[in-house]
């Protein structure tokens, strides 16, 4: 395998602690307008064309949510493209906390929206501060959104509050049917929820494996040559809820989703338990280092012949 630019998991890490810092990052909050200022700011400095795709979404109980979804783009001129995507912001309610008196608080979210931010901003520096030729992306475009008002589904404890899939994933379903740019197609894209868990174990998730059973394989063979094999399980779980359906369903392109669900999320999930405790920095370096392998053979398969 040609080998890629380094991931570096401190960073990677860092970029986490400086999301969990300013608070949970719920939409309409100071907290969720500085991340976002946060995120255009680094990505420009990483060297990528970054735009903000403002938008108001309804939530499931009708508050306007100012919505901002962050993409950051490299080699835009490139036809074969990929995308890259996790959600940035907050779950306003800790609905899952044993702790019943602070359910309706927010969450922290180190791993639940800061995790795949953090991964994605090290990849984003990675590549664009490449200074080598022999390690310069340039045969393919790569597309990163950093998705907003995901989490804002109704609070799961209450009974009244059916399960409603579409109040979940505000942003990616207004991306996918309003796109940053008129005929934006890439060849497939790849989700990251939650992947910093300590000792995360990352299964072959339903409509990742229904939409793009092809993009599955080639990132759980690169993760397991990669000595991975322990976090990217060939072991299938249910379908799953998420950004990627609607990437799917609505804008057509193939997209997995590198989730960590084995029968539920771990029990950190939607509780105040979701902080800088539970964040691993090898769970983080074997997710971001398999993505750079990916980019990179995916550079290098464009050049072939
Ligand atoms: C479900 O609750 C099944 N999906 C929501 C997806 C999610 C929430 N990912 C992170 N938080
Ligand atoms: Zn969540």
């Amino acid at each position: 395998m040609h080998p890629a630019a380094k991931f570096n998991v401190d960073s990677a890490y860092e970029y986490i602690k400086k999301q969990v810092a300013l608070g949970p990052r719920v939409p309409n909050t100071e907290p969720h307008r500085k991340a976002a200022e946060m995120f255009l700011a680094m990505l420009e400095r990483f060297g990528w064309q970054v735009q903000a795709q403002d938008f108001e979404a309804v939530a499931y109980n009708k508050t306007i949510l100012r919505s901002r979804n962050i993409i950051a783009t490299y080699n835009p001129e490139a036809k074969r493209r990929i995308l890259l995507a996790a959600h940035w912001d907050t779950r306003p309610y800790a609905d899952m906390d044993p702790d019943t008196t602070r359910r309706r608080e927010p969450i922290l979210g180190a791993n639940d929206g800061g995790s795949g931010v953090g991964v994605l901003l090290e990849v984003a520096r990675a590549i664009g501060m490449q200074q080598y030729d022999s390690l310069k992306i340039n045969h393919i475009g790569i597309d990163i959104i950093l998705f907003d008002s995901e989490d804002y589904g109704p609070p799961e404890d209450e009974q009244q509050n059916a399960f409603k899939p579409d109040a979940w994933c505000l942003g990616s379903q207004y991306w996918a049917k309003n796109k940053h740019r008129e005929n934006y197609a890439a060849y497939y894209g790849i989700l990251l929820d939650m992947v910093g868990a300590h000792n995360a174990r990352f299964l072959l998730e339903g409509h990742s494996m229904e939409y793009a059973p092809s993009v599955v394989k080639k990132v759980w063979d690169t993760a397991n040559q990669l000595g991975f094999g322990k976090y990217f399980v060939y072991q299938t779980t249910s379908s799953l809820i998420d950004d990627h359906l609607y990437i799917n369903q609505l804008a057509g392109i193939p997209t997995i989703n590198i989730i960590q669900y084995e029968n539920s999320f771990g029990d950190f999930w939607h509780t105040h338990r979701d902080n800088m405790d539970i964040i691993s920095k090898e769970t983080l370096y074997a997710v971001g280092t398999t993505l750079l392998q990916v980019l990179y053979n995916e550079n290098a398969a464009a050049v072939e012949p």
